[in-house]
């Protein structure tokens, strides 16, 4: 269902840096998206087995499975269907590319948070916030580790990201501040922009927390530090139009 992004919802995307777009697929929908994505996910974890961490995975606890699209197309065809060619370019703009997509799980009976940080700490691009897309596969709830955020935090730009043995960190998880949680349902996405900081829970359920995060930017996308031009990124829209797989 093409959602409605209402002038609320971009109000507090621009000033608290996310929303919530409830309901945008059905349960069914997240389940064949699951089917996919699993396949890639399980390989990725039997991997992980065999060499405990890689980057920011750890088996059985947290695996990012990226570039399932690339790799995919029934994934592809996904990341480029109408409700995210509406999504994107009513918050970045006319001319959109996929930037990065991944799948996040979290494996069940887990005991640790994924450390607060912007997206943009791991690889800063210009032009900067791209957007960030959270949709949950299955129920993200509080007690199997939904994402919190600290609102209005995307407005101080880049901040100082500290290496830990997580992942990159930029805020204390013993700071008294742990900011807002954003439970989402199955099928709802949580919107918010590359520069707000945020973090995800503890995983206390007896079952996977499933996510897959869609990143898209404007077209022409640099690396920030380098110069570079960020190649090979599939094209959403251009002119506000979808181009077509
Ligand atoms: O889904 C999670 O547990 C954390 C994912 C995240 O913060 C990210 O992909 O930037």
């Amino acid at each position: 269902m093409i959602p409605t992004i209402t002038p609320e919802q971009i109000t507090a995307f621009r000033e608290k840096g996310y929303f919530v777009l409830e309901n945008v697929f059905t349960r069914e929908e997240m389940e064949t998206l699951g089917g996919l994505i699993e396949a890639h996910h399980w390989q990725h974890e039997q991997r992980l087995k065999e060499v405990g961490t890689e980057g920011i995975s750890r088996a059985g606890e947290i695996s990012f499975t990226a570039f399932l699209a690339e790799q995919d197309e029934g994934i592809r065809r996904f990341v480029l269907r109408p409700e995210f060619v509406h999504i994107a370019t009513t918050l970045l703009g006319p001319d959109v590319d996929l930037y990065w997509n991944q799948s996040v799980f979290k494996g069940p009976d887990g005991s640790a948070q994924f450390p607060w940080h912007q997206d943009d700490g791991y690889t800063p691009v210009t032009p900067s916030p791209y957007l960030t897309l959270w949709l949950a596969i299955n129920d993200a709830t509080p007690e199997n580790g939904c994402i919190s955020v600290l609102p209005g935090s995307h407005k101080g730009g880049l901040r100082p990201h500290q290496q830990t043995p997580l992942g990159l960190a930029c805020h204390s998880l013993d700071d008294p501040d742990q900011g807002v949680m954003v439970p989402v349902r199955a099928g709802s996405m949580a919107a918010f922009q590359s520069l707000t900081v945020h973090k995800s829970g503890v995983n206390r359920s007896q079952g996977f927390r499933k996510a897959y995060v869609i990143q898209y930017s404007q077209a022409g996308l640099r690396n920030a530090v380098t110069g570079e031009r960020i190649e090979n990124r599939i094209a959403l829209a251009r002119g506000g139009q979808a181009v077509s797989a």
